[in-house]
């Protein structure tokens, strides 16, 4: 291998999950290497045998497991008040006309964060953050989206922002302004979806607070041409989308997406076979949401075998959200993606490293163990991968490198 500057970190006696395709072993193990850390950033994976030997800056991790640093490519991390009481009232049979009559639901949420100071959301979000962080979570995406107007959309993706300030963590923060259709425009949902389209999103966009626009496209949320507007106006900007699509009702929200060379199409329970085709022909990642499809006690399985056949890249993610996915364990997910939705526990681990990086136009530099990627990296009291599938709840974590810094 190259010369080594003083400075260099060398992390020896590993055990690795490099999670690079097309490896010969699964989860691309490899025994018995050390992983090169130059600055920021992986200078070079090597065998135990190829280091040098006098090199003055290492650590033995003694035969631990490492993995890339986990990525959640879909959360509403930030939001006010939460549903707690909500669902219990559900659970002791109040229907949910009456609940919603009571202004609760989504609207709930959304009066709840456009009441919140900054600085109650960047405290609640923050320990919601920590929650995923201590599960060896490195990358993650946050949406806006129960603010519902200019200013409070754009208070949220502020904390977003704050949040990768105050914390060793990439985050991806991405608008979802046409998350719902806002009370006060219950009466011309086409109004506010204008709204969106030239004031909300491009002044928050020329603001550089978000990387990538989102949209629910459901009977309950936006139609299909509302969403191919919204997509039209953010491609005019140079902004990649994304959708929250087939998750309740098939709409075509799916081929709709991979149609704007969209990064990802997110819930898919209800993707039929023009939306796989399409997905498949455009490199659309499919984002499944298992937290979301167990809270909600659907029935609906996202077609895992048939993305599996056309060779579409499968993330997995947390959805966490107070009102269908109040889970912050990146764990939990992968667990759920594969008793519920039928993933292997190495498919899991692709969709929370290689293919959610990839959800999050990341594909080039997160989510494996391989030169020239970024040094995120989680060094774990375990022997297999497969430990933190099948046993959420352990988190054998031991310690979590971010930017080839150990925190
Ligand atoms: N799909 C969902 O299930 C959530 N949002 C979305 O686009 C609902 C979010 C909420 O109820 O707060
Ligand atoms: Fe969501």
């Amino acid at each position: 291998m190259q010369q080594l500057h003083p400075n260099d970190v060398i992390w020896r006696n590993a055990r690795l999950a490099t999670m690079v395709p097309g490896e010969s072993a699964p989860y691309g193990l490899k025994e018995q290497h050390a992983l090169v850390v130059r600055g920021q950033t992986l200078l070079a994976v090597v065998p135990e045998s190829d280091t040098p030997s006098g090199h003055h800056n290492s650590v033995d991790l003694q035969g631990r497991l490492v993995t890339p640093g986990l990525i959640d490519c879909h959360t509403h991390l930030v939001f006010g008040g939460d549903r707690a009481a909500e669902w219990e009232q559900r659970l002791n049979g109040i229907s949910y006309q009456t609940i919603s009559a009571q202004g609760g639901g989504i609207n709930a949420t959304v009066t709840a964060t456009r009441n919140s100071t900054p600085e109650t959301l960047l405290r609640l979000a923050q320990q919601r953050l920590q929650r995923l962080m201590a599960e060896g979570v490195t990358t993650l995406e946050i949406k806006s989206g129960y603010g519902l107007n200019a200013e409070a959309e754009e208070k949220m993706l502020q904390v977003a922002n704050q949040l990768a300030q105050d914390n060793p963590v990439d985050i991806s923060p991405t608008l979802l302004a046409a998350h719902a259709v806002p009370a006060e425009y219950r009466q011309n949902p086409d109004a506010y979806l204008a709204l969106v389209c030239e004031e909300i999103m491009p002044s928050l966009w020329q603001k550089g607070l978000f990387e990538a626009v989102d949209v629910f496209c459901e009977n309950v949320g936006f139609t299909l041409a509302q969403t191919e507007r919204l997509f039209q106006a953010a491609v005019a900007l140079g902004i990649p989308v994304k959708g929250h699509v087939e998750q309740l009702s098939n709409q075509g929200g799916a081929a709709l997406v991979s149609r704007y060379k969209g990064l990802s199409a997110d819930h898919i329970e209800y993707l039929d076979e023009t939306g796989i085709q399409a997905m498949a022909h455009n490199g659309t990642v499919a984002v499944l949401l298992p937290g979301a499809f167990y809270f909600l006690q659907e029935r609906q399985r996202p077609p895992v075998e048939q993305l599996r056949k056309q060779g579409i890249p499968m993330a997995v993610a947390t959805d966490y959200n107070p009102g269908t996915s109040p889970f912050a364990s990146i764990h939990l997910a992968m667990n759920m993606a594969c008793v519920q939705f039928g993933l292997t526990p190495e498919e899991a681990w692709a969709g929370v490293t290689r293919h959610a990086a990839q959800a999050l136009g990341r594909g080039a530099t997160h989510g494996q163990l391989q030169a020239g990627y970024v040094a995120d990296f989680i060094v774990w009291d375990a022997h297999h991968p497969v430990e933190m599938v099948y046993e959420p709840g352990r988190n054998p974590l031991y310690q979590r490198i971010f930017r080839g810094e150990g925190v």
